[in-house]
């Protein structure tokens, strides 16, 4: 896969030299390529920004160097949203908008962005981008405005992270195990909606504390009942709203497969 990201603080996507995307960078599973927006400025101040039309607080980013930026780093790759291009052409990249008011970001979203080839990220300062780029990019692209949660930050730099880490950890021969995100909180299957649970490791005695008995016991199907209860009891205290979307067949089949 590859992801490019435009910013006016590359020093920000630092972070993706780091742990797990560095490292499937290093492996050449993931080519992530990192622009500073003022590249495309020609002012002796590398303006990016300017007052908003029709007035009120804080600053807009100017259209044209985002333009400039993202026609340089697409090239000619443009196909408009929900067809392919043919066979041998370069893939149609997914342009991927941070913004607080963007659909939010969730497992399954970082699901579907994981299967694109190329992900193109902008994320912005002050009050985001004048509109006419992300429609006039919307025109020709599959375009994605995306937000990680409900609270406000200074820019979409950390949202790129935190997408970036969700995604590379779900494309193929990332994770060391192909099965180590099967049973992720989120994901799909008998526990989806559900918070996992407490894990445990050696030592069996840490200060006074011990390990649940279950958990010795090697009973199989005993420890997969347990854990179930314990997410259960995990996600009704922290996420109320997720038992709602809980398949209730699917607890009542892991009950009686013990
Ligand atoms: Cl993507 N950007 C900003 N600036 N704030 C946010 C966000 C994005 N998602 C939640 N808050």
């Amino acid at each position: 896969m590859r992801i490019d990201v435009v910013t006016i603080f590359p020093e920000y996507l630092e972070p993706l030299n780091v742990s797990l995307v560095g490292k499937a960078r290093a492996r050449g599973l993931l080519d992530v390529r990192v622009h500073d927006l003022r590249r495309w400025t020609y002012d002796r101040h590398h303006t990016v920004d300017d007052t908003p039309y029709g007035g009120g607080p804080g600053m807009v980013m100017k259209p044209e160097p985002w333009g400039e930026a993202l026609d340089e780093i697409l090239g000619t790759a443009t196909s408009p949203a929900g067809t392919t291009p043919a066979a041998g052409t370069t893939p149609a990249p997914m342009l991927v908008v941070p913004t607080p008011g963007g659909r939010p970001f969730d497992q399954e979203l970082a699901v579907e962005l994981s299967g694109a080839p190329w992900l193109v990220f902008t994320p912005a300062r002050y009050e985001g981008i004048d509109r006419r780029v992300i429609d006039e990019y919307a025109d020709r692209l599959d375009v994605r405005e995306v937000s990680i949660g409900d609270y406000v930050l200074a820019g979409g730099e950390a949202p790129v992270l935190v997408m970036v880490e969700a995604v590379a950890r779900l494309l193929p021969g990332v994770l060391g195990n192909a099965e180590s995100h099967q049973d992720d909180s989120f994901a799909a299957g008998p526990m989806s909606h559900l918070l996992e649970g407490p894990v445990y490791t050696k030592p069996p005695q840490w200060r006074d504390r011990g390990i649940p008995e279950v958990l010795l016991s090697g009973h199989h199907g005993r420890i997969a009942r347990w854990r179930r209860d314990q997410a259960l009891a995990r996600t009704a205290a922290n996420r109320p709203d997720l038992i709602a979307r809980c398949d209730p067949s699917s607890l009542d089949a892991h009950d009686r497969a013990e």
